[in-house]
């Protein structure tokens, strides 16, 4: 029950459309999330994990169908068609409507709906944004209580804001042929329908914090980013913020929690958010920044003590994991975690390693922020945290060298825009394709890219305050297939130079793409990387790069007309440069 009469009649209107057996109005409590287990328990939509090494965790296994975003079924409904852009599937707003009255028409039948009021950001945050999801998954509710600062605080916000995104959810029969994920940003609406998964089914996640925000952001002049927020802390106490967009499954979490190697004494690197960006320039010309989420929803396949010890050091409690293997006591298992033996895959078969991984390779864990032992208490600023320093990053074998430094905000922009990835699990799909993912937002924005490139350029007025623009790639391989870079906890390496370079210091050398790093420059004390691999690793081929230019120039062209000309402009420079 709500005073907000918008949300009361809301609320009922659903209810009679779903035909649900009752209403549940979620506050968020222990008490509440305890019987939400308890009951899960039971139906077996969660399964109790080894409580003496992992109190208070869970295993949740999806329908094998369910694993993962659907971007061929996600779109954005907005009045005309021209500002989804083509970078988003588009449909008509009241066929759309229509399409999806059908589908939740009497779909809750026997089911509980719950009604979950959520805060995205810090409660006082005037940069934070409220939103209340309706859905009939026990899942989801006790996801979205680890996910965001959900129950009876945001509903009080709610109710003085009279503004809030309506999240429509049901899991229907999970058929992948009646399942549609729906944005109508224009009326801050999202409807939800036929899957239980992550980012199909948080809706405070990437459906609000990032399609619906950004299409806001861009009307009220902010950023709603897909971008990891991380300090580095050195060895005087001066804190550097950098924010950093890698495409999912691309590095964003461990980058957060990274632990500097042992030639940084003293050095702590401090995690504001792993995945969501929310920033707005402040008065002093600076960008300041929120992560809008109170949890992580991390890949799990790969992370160990080795890659990254702050999320290990989480996950022994209060964690649900999603589609992991078991062992034989019990215990989440997943391919790289230790030298455990699986007993049990993710679908709950007998492990078989002819059938595949234990894990599936989109396995996630939930865990609250608080949980993790880099959280920075800047986290909960209701300011945010002033970044020095942007960071775009793609997954590419060939071609794009370890960091670079763009020459302007300008050709920042072109860096973000230009970016591509090799596609990975986090979508249904083919995996290892190269694509463009111009700032790691192809399935995320919210309306069109041209626009929002427009919108990126029109940061550019006061040069000197904003943060420098760097693109990385921790991903080449040699010929043998392995990876040049040793990743992890050696970006640190990376971050060092991007402060140095924020702040002057270290040394650089132009070439047409940008700035790299001169090779002295470079920490690479205590790493024994053979001076040709770090050669490779920061060459700049002109043949390649003249074709990256061409491709680019005709993705940037292709979404016409509202293609910002400076953008273009940027993107000739450097063609012409190489030449
Ligand atoms: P989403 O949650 O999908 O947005 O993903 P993310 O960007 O947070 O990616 P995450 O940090 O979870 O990393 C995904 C995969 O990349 C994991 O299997 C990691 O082990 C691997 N990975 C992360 N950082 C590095 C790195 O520096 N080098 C290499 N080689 N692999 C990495
Ligand atoms: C991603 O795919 O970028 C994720 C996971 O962070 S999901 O919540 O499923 O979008
Ligand atoms: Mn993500």
């Amino acid at each position: 029950m709500t005073r907000l009469a918008q949300l009361q009649s809301w609320v009922d209107q659903v209810a009679a459309l779903t035909q649900c057996d009752s209403v549940h109005w979620c506050t968020g409590t222990e008490e509440e999330n305890r019987e939400l287990i308890q009951q899960q328990l039971k139906t077996g939509g969660l399964i109790e994990l080894n409580q003496e090494t992992h109190p208070g965790c869970y295993l949740h296994r999806s329908d094998p169908a369910d694993v993962a975003r659907v971007e061929q079924l996600t779109f954005v409904c907005t009045s005309n068609k021209e500002d989804a852009g083509r970078n988003n599937n588009w449909m008509e707003p009241s066929a759309a409507r229509a399409r999806m009255n059908e589908l939740f028409s009497g779909c809750m039948q026997g089911r509980t709906l719950y009604v979950i009021p959520y805060c995205m950001g810090p409660i006082d945050s005037p940069l934070s944004r409220c939103g209340v999801e309706i859905t009939d998954s026990p899942y989801v509710v006790v996801n979205m209580r680890l996910m965001t600062r959900m129950g009876n605080p945001a509903l009080r916000r709610i109710e003085k804001e009279g503004r809030f995104v309506r999240g429509l959810h049901s899991i229907g029969t999970l058929d992948p042929e009646r399942r549609f994920i729906m944005h109508f940003p224009e009326s801050l609406e999202i409807q939800s329908f036929g899957s239980g998964y992550g980012g199909n089914a948080l809706l405070g996640k990437k459906c609000h914090a990032l399609r619906i925000a950004s299409h806001q952001a861009r009307s009220e002049g902010w950023l709603a980013e897909h971008m990891l927020i991380l300090g580095v802390e050195n060895p005087q106490g001066e804190v550097h913020y950098i924010a950093a967009a890698f495409p999912s499954a691309c590095g964003k979490t461990n980058l957060a929690m990274l632990i500097p190697p042992a030639s940084y004494p003293g050095w702590k690197v401090w995690t504001i958010g792993d995945d969501i960006c929310w920033m707005r320039l402040g008065d002093d010309g600076r960008f300041w920044a929120i992560n809008p989420e109170a949890g992580f929803f991390g890949v799990a396949p790969g992370t160990s003590q080795e890659t990254n010890a702050n999320a290990m050091a989480m996950l022994h409690k209060d964690t649900i994991f999603t589609n992991v293997g078991l062992t034989a006591d019990n215990q989440p298992w997943w391919e790289g975690k230790d030298s455990n033996r699986p007993v049990t895959d993710w679908q709950g078969r007998p492990y078989d390693p002819s059938k595949g991984p234990a894990a599936h390779p989109n396995s996630r864990f939930t865990v609250s922020s608080s949980r993790c032992p880099s959280y920075s208490e800047k986290a909960e600023a209701s300011e945010g945290v002033p970044i020095s320093a942007i960071i775009f990053g793609g997954r590419r074998e060939r071609l794009v060298p370890l960091v670079l430094e763009s020459k302007s905000w300008g050709h920042g922009v072109l860096l973000g825009a230009a970016m591509a990835s090799e596609t990975t699990a986090a979508a249904t799909g083919a995996v290892g394709t190269v694509r463009r993912d111009p700032m790691a937002m192809l399935p995320f924005c919210g309306y069109n890219f041209a626009d929002y490139w427009t919108h990126w350029l029109s940061f550019g007025q006061r040069p000197d305050q904003l943060p420098k623009i760097f693109h990385v790639n921790w991903f080449r391989k040699d010929t043998d297939h392995s990876f040049m870079w040793p990743g992890f906890g050696e970006n640190m390496r990376v971050l060092d130079w991007i402060i140095q370079r924020c702040s002057g210091k270290a040394a650089a050398v132009e070439t047409a793409i940008g700035m790299v790093p001169d090779q002295s420059s470079l920490n690479l004390e205590g790493l024994g990387i053979p001076t040709a691999t770090l050669q490779a690793l920061l060459e700049v081929n002109t043949k390649d790069w003249l074709a990256e230019m061409a491709n680019i120039s005709d993705y940037l062209d292709s979404y016409g007309s509202r293609t910002p000309a400076a953008l273009m402009e940027q993107c000739h420079r450097v063609t012409a440069d190489l030449s």
